[in-house]
């Protein structure tokens, strides 16, 4: 058996190897993984799949639909997540998104491929499709983030339209939160947020990719999770991936994302691993009543796990033709 086939089996069949993970983690992963493996004996592992977080099912189906055709997971996220970051009225992502306090439009993405290879751009203006843009970063430079203005020339030496991303929606929306200029990012924004979207191919290759303009009205220059590696997105071909979704600066601090795949390496369901890594998060003290965060997961064997500390967070899932918005469990039931 080769290295990559038993660590999937190990990650499959709960028989793994706690490393660097805490004694309560260790704990869980043992009991979750034979409940894993029993889920993935009576589980036939899907031909291919694609979830993405909140109702983001254009893009979702976008990108379902390419693997469907055989596309390689890669090229079908950053394809599926272009549609949304087209679409005007989606305040989150791309054109029309919500501004900077200042009223300057500045997005982030990243993008891992199954090889593990990352890129990304942070706080971008002027460009609509930056998560294409964090695959050009990934695959045509020395480098793996660029920032701002650096990355806006880069975009253009690769053919990027420069194009104006407030719309005059999007600008009377600031103007209007101006006049208080009360920052509190909201808990669920109409069930539309931040896209992370994460594939398995036909040959069973994993992709991800995040794409956001971050939390609304944040200060000028102000970086979330989603564009970091480990934080807003992870993939490891051998295990599987997660991505988040939420505040930010919270997923930062826990690395959240490479914790839910370090917590799957050890054997737990996508699902349990989700839970695990939102609970890292709502121990730190009562502040989480006042924010959210949400995870979506998947493994080698196509099975897949969301958790939010609110209510409210769905997760798109496409498979075998089939597009399913399904709603996630949460952590505050008070
Ligand atoms: C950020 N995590 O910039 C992003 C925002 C987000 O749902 O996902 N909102 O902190």
């Amino acid at each position: 058996m080769n290295r990559r086939k038993f660590i999937q089996n190990t990650a499959l069949t709960g028989a793994g190897i706690a490393t660097g993970v805490s004694a309560i983690s260790c704990k869980e992963a043992n009991t979750t993984s034979t409940k894993a493996s029993n889920t993935a004996t009576t589980l036939s592992k899907p031909n291919y799949i694609s979830i993405s977080t909140w109702d983001t099912e254009s893009a979702n189906t976008a990108s379902g639909e390419l693997l469907a055709k055989g596309k390689p997971a890669l090229d079908a996220i950053i394809d599926g997540v272009a549609v949304e970051e087209a679409n005007e009225e989606n305040t989150t992502v791309g054109i029309g998104a919500t501004p900077d306090r200042e009223g300057n439009v500045t997005l982030d993405a990243c993008v891992m491929s199954p090889d593990g290879d990352y890129g990304a751009v942070v706080a971008v203006e002027n460009i609509v499709h930056v998560a294409a843009l964090a695959r050009k970063v990934m695959e045509d430079t020395p480098h793996v983030i660029m920032a701002s203005k650096g990355a806006e020339e880069f975009a253009y030496t690769q053919g990027f339209k420069k194009q104006k991303l407030l719309t005059p929606a999007s600008e009377k929306a600031w103007k209007e939160w101006l006049k208080t200029s009360n920052y509190q990012p909201a808990i669920n924004v109409e069930n539309h947020d931040t896209i992370g979207m994460l594939a398995m191919d036909t040959s069973g290759e994993i992709a991800g990719v995040c794409t956001t303009s971050g939390l609304g009205y944040k200060m000028k220059g102000r970086v979330g999770d989603s564009p970091i590696i480990g934080s807003g997105l992870f993939v490891d071909n051998e295990v599987g991936a997660a991505v988040a979704t939420g505040m930010g600066e919270e997923v930062l601090k826990t690395v959240g994302s490479f914790l839910v795949v370090e917590l799957m390496r050890n054997g737990m369901s996508p699902q349990k691993a989700c839970e695990e890594a939102i609970h890292r998060i709502v121990k730190k003290g009562d502040r989480y009543k006042d924010f959210q965060v949400a995870y979506i997961a998947m493994n080698k064997n196509g099975e897949t796990g969301s958790y939010a500390i609110h209510d409210g967070f769905t997760m798109m899932k496409y498979q075998d033709g089939k597009s399913e918005n399904i709603k996630s469990d949460y952590f505050n039931k008070s």
